[in-house]
């Protein structure tokens, strides 16, 4: 009897041991999904520098200096992998003031490819406003910096990281290298930085501490020197477009819901089922419905069939909708395109789909097949990401970002019906990250081109 009871004893024991176990290894590989894919996504390899230019110098006392961040991606496959955003953060010595900064640029000097979305705090943050193709592969900000007393000083990137969202879906470059400069303040004239960036950031060596202050600094190997750069004229780096606050959509926008008629002639009704980006089930959103456009497009169709649909919350964050459409032809093969109401546009080709990693899905041919009467479309495989608020323009930019980032901390109803994308009750960086994450996707899936 005693045996047996020691013998239960052990086995619960043991069998406690091993849920604890399971638990910490689900959560372990749960957090690195996350963090490996929705947010940095496609491991593909490709990472970033982040450099300072010069990364050692000289520089008088209260002169204006120039040092210049170089961002520059380093591709896995040899191919261009241009920059669409960036938020880079420094951190630096009490005894160095940034004064301003210019417009980013490309190698050539081109200052109209990115528009500042947020600056303060020794924080910078810029996204493209150009498509993807012309988006260069390494981007330079050049800083006004002055030495505000005689010591020596050092610039760094805040605890080596900055966020680099490249064009691809939802890529964000890993920091492959951050450089830590090193500034001596006194005599001397400060330095004139490249606007070219060096192609393979090569390591500078750093002057031993308390070493002696040169008469003239030293520029990286290869680079020559070059004028100081000057911003545009009439540009000034504080031009920063204040952000208009869409007014809301409050609910539904004038389309009554449709009541679906089963196997009906000639019309087909969709039971749809979708997922939103931050919406995960594990809290209760602010919002049991919600206006989402859905299209049908293929088949015999000459143009697209769109009409706004109210979807409704089920459990685990998928919500629901009935989707009547007439005069389609069911010999046909479509794609359903869903476009949520903070979000962009996703086009689905299957009846089921599914995606690992997150985001990723992507498809070009409908061969979805619809009867008359009932089809279930279960898209709740993909995720439909959040990033393009209202007033929806189909893309995910600046002002999108912008926009957030100045509600971040707001519970007000007009802050809310724009900026909080996971339906939570308030605007915070959890809203914020996830705006950052789609910036790389930036476009509704399959515009309106029929297929
Ligand atoms: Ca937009
Ligand atoms: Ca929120």
């Amino acid at each position: 009897m005693d045996d047996n009871q020691n013998n239960n004893a052990k086995v619960k024991k043991i069998k406690a041991v091993l849920m604890i176990l399971v638990a910490v290894l689900v959560g372990g590989v749960l957090l690195r999904y996350i963090n490996r894919y929705l947010f940095r996504s496609h491991a593909s390899g490709d990472t970033v520098s982040l450099a300072l230019n010069p990364k050692t110098a000289t520089m008088p006392v209260d002169a204006d200096t120039t040092i210049s961040l170089v961002l520059t991606t380093v591709s896995s496959d040899g191919k261009v992998k241009g920059i669409s955003g960036f938020d880079i953060t420094l951190a630096k010595s009490d005894s160095l003031e940034i004064t301003s900064a210019d417009l980013p640029r490309d190698g050539t000097g081109n200052t109209s490819l990115y528009s500042l979305v947020y600056s303060g705090g020794n924080r910078y943050v810029y996204t493209a406003k150009y498509p993807d193709a012309q988006l260069p592969a390494s981007v330079i900000l050049p800083l006004h910096v002055k030495g505000n007393t005689n010591a020596n000083a050092t610039l760094s990137f805040l605890n080596n990281t900055g966020q680099v969202t490249g064009t691809t879906q939802g890529y964000v470059f890993m920091v492959a290298s951050a450089d830590t400069g090193s500034y001596t303040v006194g005599t001397g004239t400060p330095p004139t930085p490249s606007l070219t960036p060096a192609p393979t950031p090569t390591d500078t060596p750093t002057p031993p501490p308390g070493a002696s202050p040169t008469p003239n600094p030293t520029l990286p190997p290869g680079v020559s020197p070059s004028p100081t750069p000057t911003a545009p004229p009439g540009v000034s780096p504080s031009a920063v477009p204040t952000p208009t606050i869409a007014s809301p959509t409050a609910g539904l926008t004038g389309t009554p819901s449709v009541t679906p008629t089963p196997g009906a002639a000639g019309s087909v009704s969709l039971a749809l089922k979708v997922k939103f980006q931050g919406v995960t089930g594990s809290f209760t959103p602010t919002v049991t419905s919600l206006p989402v456009k859905v299209t049908v497009s293929g088949g015999s169709l000459s143009a697209p069939l769109t009409q706004t649909v109210t979807f409704a919350l089920g459990s685990n964050g998928v919500w629901a909708a009935d989707a009547t459409f007439d005069g389609l032809d069911t010999a046909g093969q479509y794609a359903v395109l869903i476009k949520g109401p903070k979000h962009l546009q996703k086009r689905v080709c299957v009846a089921a789909p599914a995606e690992d990693p997150a985001a990723s899905y992507h498809c070009d041919s409908g061969t979805i097949k619809l009867t008359p009467g009932v089809n279930d479309l279960d898209f709740s495989g993909v995720i439909m990401l959040a990033g393009d608020i209202p007033a929806q323009d189909g893309i995910v930019n600046s002002i999108d970002a912008s926009t957030v980032y100045n509600n971040i901390g707001k519970t007000d109803q007009e802050a809310l019906d724009s900026s909080d994308l996971n339906y939570d009750g308030v605007v915070d960086t959890q809203d914020y990250s996830l705006i950052l994450a789609t910036l790389g996707i930036r476009y509704d899936d399959g515009a309106v081109t029929g297929q």
